[in-house]
């Protein structure tokens, strides 16, 4: 089998398999035929100033045409040419600490932001209701309890990264990851499927709050898409 074969098997195996947990859900982020070894950026599910007064339109913009849109191009570079190539990222982040750097950090800034787009919605907020909503008040006592926790998790991730809700075999578990790092990765302390995350880079709030990453957070559960956050729950 010639390479450029084998690169076409495996593309086509990693999206039928390991690409599960964005089925259903980033319907819009498909690899087609021809691009199939390229990650795209998706359009947002929404207008970039949808989320208005929580978060601002202009940080919105930075944060997916630029920032996102930056990790989507270097990781498309990192594995061009690579036996990387056509890979899902389900695939890559399960052996992370192994693959170049680049790899690590784009590719988690991709899979994390596209999660963290579809995790937010126009007059979203409130609290969960359903089994995800008994399993949280189950877990973490009440939903006040466990948004003050979440909230720590995130104020306390010292520099840039990311406050996690994660499905593990253990229950659910709240934790931080840094960079660009994700629960999915080799290399992180708490292991699991990301059920609900938070970006607290400072480029997703400067602009609004500056320094004030707390007001960032308080906000934020304004925007969280508990629907979404229910279905990956239920299929995961
Ligand atoms: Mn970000």
């Amino acid at each position: 089998m010639n390479r450029r074969t084998f690169l076409t098997i495996s593309a086509a195996a990693g999206l039928a398999t390991a690409a599960k947990p964005f089925t259903n859900f980033f319907s819009t982020n498909k690899r087609t035929i021809q691009t199939m070894s390229k990650f795209e950026l998706a359009p947002l599910p929404y207008s970039y100033d949808a989320l208005e007064p929580f978060i601002d339109k202009m940080t919105m913009e930075i944060h997916h045409s630029k920032h996102h849109n930056a990790y989507v191009t270097n990781l498309n570079n990192a594995v061009a040419g690579t036996e990387h190539e056509g890979k899902s990222l389900e695939e890559l982040f399960k052996n992370i600490s192994k693959l170049p750097v680049a790899v690590r950090n784009n590719g988690g800034g991709h899979y994390n932001h596209t999660l963290f787009w579809n995790l937010m919605k126009k007059d979203g907020g409130g609290a969960p209701t359903g089994d995800l909503g008994a399993s949280i008040n189950s877990t973490f006592g009440n939903f006040e309890e466990f948004k003050k926790l979440f909230s720590t998790s995130g104020m306390t991730r010292f520099g840039s990264g990311w406050a996690w809700l994660i499905k593990t075999e253990g229950g659910l578990k709240i934790a931080s990851t840094p960079n660009q790092d994700n629960p999915l990765m080799d290399v992180a302390d708490v292991k699991g499927t990301p059920l609900l995350g938070l970006d607290v880079w400072e480029h997703a709030y400067y602009l609004k709050y500056q320094n004030r990453r707390n007001e960032y957070i308080e906000n934020w559960w304004n925007v969280v898409n508990w629907d979404a956050v229910a279905e990956r729950f239920k299929n995961s």
